[in-house]
C-alpha cells in the first residue's frame, strides 16, 4: 500500500493524533509550537481529513492495549512522539528488481572479516557461552553466528524507533494484523520495564536489538541472564546470548547434532528429490550415492534433505533437523546456510568447497515473471506468475528441463529462459 501523503503531512498527522488523544485521556504532545487541530492552515485540510482515521485507529489501539493490562501512562509515554514513517512504508512495499544469487549473499554474510570477528567474539565471551551451552545445548558458535548475521555483532541493529515502525506497519502496512499484534507485544515489553521507549530501537520491521527479536519473540524468549532485573537484548551480552539460545532451543535445536554438511552427489542423482520439503532417512541417501566430500561413507542416522541452491554444477548440502531450527529464525535457505557456514568457519572448518556457477547472472523480476508465464503456457504448472521462484516454479523448471533432456535441477538461469523463449 502506497502512502497517500508526504512527510510534512505525516508530522502534522502525528500532532493531530496527539491532539485527538487528549480527549481520550492521553498526555499532551511534548513537541512545542505544534498547531492544534483548530489552527491548521487551509492547505493542510486534506491531511487533517486523512488524520481522522488515524486518530480513531490510535484511540481504538489504546483501548485494546488498556484492556490487555497496559497502563495508560505506559501507552501515552510510548506514543508521546510517535511518527508514521514514509521510509518504513517504502521498505515494506519494496519489490527488489534483482535478487542476489546465493553465492553473492554468502560472500557478503560470511565474509572473511566476519569470520575473524566471530572468532574474536567466541574468545571474548567464552565463559558466558560455555555456561549457556551447558544449560541449553546450543553451541556457542551457533549463537555468535546468529549475532553476526543478524546485526554484524551489534554494529547494525537498525535505528528505527520500534514504536514508530510498528505503528506505521500496523496502520498502513501490507500485513497490518500481524504488525498490530507485534505493536501490542512491544507495549507489553515497555509495560514490563525491560527497556525505555526511547531505547527501544530496531529494524524498519520492528526486529529489535543485537539478534533482532520481534516483540512476540522477545516476550516468549528474552532472559535476564545478568540478573539486573531487565531483559536487555540491546545492551547486555549475557541477556542477548542467553535469550538467543532460548529461542534457538525453542525452535527445535537438537543438542549434540550438527546442522548438516556439504556433500557430493553421484552422476544420475535424482535432482527432483533435492528439495527442502523432501526428507529421507540417511540410509536412503546413502543408497542413492550421497557421500561426504572426502568420499567416505555418510555416517549417522535420522533423516535429512538435500539442498542444491544453484543447480547440479553448484555445491550440494545435506541438511538435518538443526538446519530447520535455524530456518525458524528466518525462513530462508540462504540465510540458514549463512548462519551454519559462519559457525563452521569460526570453529576452523572449511567453507563451501564446491564451486558456485558464478558466471550465472540473476534473473530480473521481469525475467522471472516471463519465465513463469512461459512455463505456465507449456502446462508446466509454475504457480502464480509473481516473480518469486519457489518450489512450484523450481518443479516447473524441472519438468521443462526433463522435456528437453537436461538434468532437472530446477535452477532457473538466463540460458534456460532463452530456451523457453525459443520454444514459444
Ligand atoms: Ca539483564
Amino acid at each position: 500500500m502506497r502512502v497517500p501523503f508526504r512527510h510534512p503531512a505525516r508530522l502534522l498527522l502525528a500532532t493531530l493524533l496527539m491532539a485527538g488523544c487528549q480527549s481520550t485521556g492521553a498526555t499532551a504532545p511534548v513537541v512545542s509550537g505544534t498547531p492544534t487541530a483548530a489552527a491548521i492552515p487551509a492547505p493542510a485540510a486534506a491531511a487533517a481529513q486523512q488524520s481522522v482515521s488515524f486518530t480513531e485507529w490510535l484511540a481504538a489501539l489504546r483501548a485494546e492495549a488498556l484492556s490487555q493490562g497496559i497502563r495508560p501512562q505506559t501507552f501515552d509515554r510510548a506514543f508521546q512522539r510517535v511518527k508514521l514513517s514514509d521510509r518504513v512504508v517504502e521498505l515494506d512495499s519494496a519489490q527488489p528488481e534483482f535478487t542476489r544469487q546465493v553465492w553473492q549473499y554468502l560472500d557478503s554474510a560470511v565474509n572473511e572479516k566476519r569470520v575473524q570477528d566471530g572468532r574474536q567474539k567466541l574468545q571474548e565471551h567464552a565463559a558466558l557461552l560455555s555456561r549457556i551451552t551447558r544449560r541449553t545445548g546450543v553451541p556457542g558458535e551457533i549463537l555468535v553466528a546468529f549475532w553476526g548475521v543478524e546485526s554484524d555483532f551489534g554494529k547494525s541493529t537498525g535505528n528505527f524507533s520500534v514504536i514508530d515502525a510498528l505503528t506505521t506497519l500496523a496502520f498502513e502496512g501490507r500485513r497490518a494484523a500481524y504488525f498490530r499484534s507485534e505493536l501490542l507485544a512491544a507495549l507489553r515489553i515497555l509495560e514490563s520495564g525491560d527497556i525505555a521507549p526511547e531505547r527501544m530501537s530496531g529494524s524498519w520491521a520492528g526486529a529489535m536489538g543485537q539478534t533482532q527479536f520481534m516483540p512476540t519473540v522477545f516476550l516468549r524468549n528474552a532472559v535476564d541472564e545478568d540478573g539486573d532485573g531487565h531483559r536487555d537484548i540491546w545492551g547486555s551480552m549475557p541477556d542477548v546470548l542467553a535469550s538467543t539460545a532460548k529461542f534457538v532451543l525453542a525452535n527445535g535445536w537438537r543438542p549434540g547434532e550438527s546442522w548438516g554438511q556439504e556433500v557430493r552427489l553421484p552422476d544420475g542423482f535424482p535432482y527432483d528429490q533435492a528439495e527442502l520439503s523432501i526428507t529421507k532417512p540417511l540410509s536412503e541417501w546413502r543408497r542413492l550415492g550421497v557421500r561426504p566430500l572426502d568420499e567416505s561413507e555418510l555416517d549417522g542416522d535420522g533423516s535429512a534433505a538435500i539442498l542444491v541452491l544453484a543447480g547440479h554444477r553448484g555445491p550440494a548440502f545435506l541438511v538435518r533437523d538443526n538446519f530447520r531450527a535455524i530456518m525458524r529464525y528466518n525462513p530462508s535457505t540462504s540465510y540458514s546456510l549463512a548462519v551454519a557456514l559462519l559457525a563452521d568457519r569460526m570453529t576452523g572448518k572449511p567453507g563451501v568447497r564446491g564451486s558456485w556457477p558464478r558466471e550465472e547472472q540473476a534473473l530480473s523480476r521481469d525475467e522471472r515473471i516471463d519465465l513463469q508465464q512461459r512455463l505456465g503456457a507449456l502446462g508446466m504448472e509454475p504457480g502464480a506468475a509473481d516473480g518469486i521462484v519457489g518450489a512450484n516454479t523450481r518443479n516447473a523448471v524441472r519438468r521443462f528441463q526433463a522435456s528437453i533432456g537436461e538434468i532437472p535441477d530446477g535452477f532457473a538461469t538466463k540460458g534456460l529462459l532463452e530456451r523457453l523463449r525459443q520454444r514459444s
